[in-house]
């Protein structure tokens, strides 16, 4: 029977659904197959890290390889805020770190809240070889990163800390987008103090033989309460491999990337026979139609990468941008546009 509220609701819910999509949500290029090997990774900072990833998928190696190298030159730069060394803390002062990493076997490893390991995700890539378990947490993780050769090291950087306590002056969280989109001159991307941010490090990569393999990594939100735990480790919100179909990652708000389970969707819409683009936008729209008052003021971006070397990404705010490298181009994509 008609249901005359019921109408009336859904008609006020895709208003708003149709207000967030054309104001903000963006899709970002339908590309042609470039073919193997590709790396695709999330905001500017891919652009150094898939040249590295490019360097081991040049040489014929291992996309698992690949995403592990390339990954290593954000979490290595203190510069970079939002992953690895130097990355903000959380609300007491501890720089705490999430990664996961999955091969093209469905093979996956991950580590959550660990403290002063440079490279989470060559823990994560440990976990995934060296147990029979996919994830370790917090003192656990860095336990098994010690007994494994890593070193302990201060991951606060003065910079950071110095940010930790502006931002302790007022101690309101409050997640703001797109920082790291430094070309971007439309994007807010200029924060005051640098006080918050939530920029992850997603990699997928294709190699020669035709193998899909991920990384991802982060420091996580800033100021985050210790012991959060965002989309990023988790195998399926943050990222998702399989082999047949293609791979997925995610960035921005970890809360509603794992609500939906993002990444696992994005691969799940490839297969039943989704663009990158397509099955990224349908996740987005997702949490937008979800929650739209909370989708207004978040931002979540899901990028993807087929078995035939297809790529494409959707999020729900302007100014995402993310890194390709073929054997044809290096380029950044702003919000769908080529930046070189
Ligand atoms: C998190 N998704 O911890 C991560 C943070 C981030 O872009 O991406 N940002 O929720």
């Amino acid at each position: 029977m008609f249901n005359r509220r019921k109408f009336i609701k859904a008609s006020a819910l895709s208003a708003s659904l149709l207000a967030i999509g054309k104001k903000n949500a963006l899709a970002f290029t339908v590309v042609p197959n470039p073919g193997p090997p590709v790396v695709i990774s999330t905001w500017d900072f891919g652009i150094p890290a898939n040249k590295a990833a490019w360097k081991v998928l040049s040489a014929g190696g291992r996309a698992l390889d690949a995403v592990e190298q390339g990954v290593h030159v954000p979490e290595a730069d203190p510069k970079i805020q939002t992953v690895g060394y130097g990355g903000f803390p959380d609300r007491d002062g501890h720089v705490t770190l999430d990664s996961c990493i999955m091969d093209e076997f469905g093979n996956c490893g991950a580590v959550a809240g660990m403290e002063h390991i440079i490279h989470p995700i060559s823990v994560a890539r440990l976990v995934m070889e060296k147990t029979p378990h996919v994830m370790l947490v917090g003192e656990g993780a860095l336990q098994f990163a010690l007994e494994n050769g890593f070193k302990k090291e201060n991951l606060l950087t003065k910079e950071s800390e110095k940010a930790w306590k502006e931002w302790l002056k007022t101690a309101k969280y409050e997640p703001v987008m797109n920082i790291e989109n430094k070309y971007d001159k439309a994007a807010p991307r200029k924060l005051p103090g640098n006080q918050y941010n939530h920029d992850t490090i997603g990699m997928l990569a294709l190699d020669a033989k035709g193998n899909l393999s991920g990384a991802c990594t982060t420091s996580g939100m800033a100021y985050k309460l210790h012991g959060r735990v965002g989309d990023s480790p988790i195998i399926g919100a943050g990222l998702y491999i399989d082999n047949e179909i293609g791979g997925a990652t995610s960035t921005g708000v970890g809360e509603e990337v794992i609500r939906n389970v993002g990444s696992f969707l994005v691969v799940e819409l490839m297969r039943q026979g989704h663009s990158p683009e397509e099955a990224c936008k349908e996740a987005v729209m997702r949490i937008i139609k979800k929650k739209p008052d909370i989708a207004k003021n978040i931002q979540v971006g899901f990028l993807a990468l087929n078995k035939k070397g297809e790529y494409g990404a959707y999020a729900i705010q302007k100014g995402f941008s993310y890194a390709v490298c073929t054997a044809q181009k290096d380029d950044l994509l702003i919000d769908g546009k080529s930046y070189y």
